[in-house]
């Protein structure tokens, strides 16, 4: 009885001692303790900050400002690309719906690039002392152009995976972006234009890295037992 008892865990044990020898659990903490650490970088000389004029609403947004679709450090490092893995883990849940929120404030969309979970919503708010709108055309989430004056809170559920382009026809430089995910892996690039993604398991991951002006650039990643798998990728004016 006892015997029979054990058999089945000495089973189990070897057969994990298998599996671990085929797929290297000698990551720390797990199958799933790896972890992506990347970079991405501008190729090549970056352009200069561009600005843009104010034609509307100078006395609060001033009489220009920065164009901000391409904001380069002078390590050549991208802000707000967004990299997302192709191949996410199977058992990849959706990210927990948390609150993300797009405020217009000083004449601009803070942040300017935002990722919600498919069925997630953004509160879009207006923390300026005059009129600003909300105006999306996607392809596959409901389009909305709402006129939104201070302190009104619009929320707008995303339900598809799509990047979607929203702007305030208002003053003509307001654009943001909300990146609806279809999973709980993608990243936007922090100003070092460094991005992280933690719990997979050892295995090789197609990346997709998408930039407003610079498009969409492939790379790829093996997280082993060496931790944390780096990558760098680069971008280009198109
Ligand atoms: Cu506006």
């Amino acid at each position: 009885m006892s015997l029979a008892r054990h058999a089945p865990r000495g089973a189990f044990r070897a057969s994990a001692a298998l599996t671990c020898l085929l797929l290297g659990c000698g990551l720390a903490g797990g199958a799933s303790a790896g972890s992506i650490r990347g970079k991405v970088m501008f190729a090549g000389t970056a352009p200069a900050a561009a600005k843009v004029p104010v034609t509307i609403d100078q006395y609060l947004c001033g009489n220009e400002k920065p164009a901000d679709d391409l904001q380069i450090s002078s390590a050549r490092e991208i802000r707000n690309a967004v990299v997302w893995i192709e191949n996410a883990p199977a058992e990849a849940a959706p990210a927990a719906m948390q609150k993300v929120e797009v405020d217009q404030k000083g004449c601009s969309f803070v942040p300017r690039v935002v990722v919600v979970p498919a069925g997630g919503t953004v509160d879009f708010l207006n923390s300026d002392r005059l009129l600003h709108n909300i105006h999306a055309t996607p392809k596959t989430n409901v389009s909305f152009n709402r006129t939104q004056p201070m302190g009104r809170t619009i929320p707008i559920t995303f339900a598809q995976p799509e990047i979607v382009r929203i702007n305030c026809d208002l003053h003509s430089w307001m654009t943001a972006w909300v990146v609806v995910a279809a999973h709980r892996f993608y990243a936007v690039t922090g100003p070092d234009g460094g991005f992280s993604f933690d719990d997979l398991p050892p295995g090789q991951y197609r990346l997709q890295v998408w930039h407003e002006r610079l498009g969409t650039v492939p790379a790829s990643v093996t997280v082993g037992e060496r931790q944390p798998a780096q990558v760098s990728v680069e971008m280009k004016t198109r």
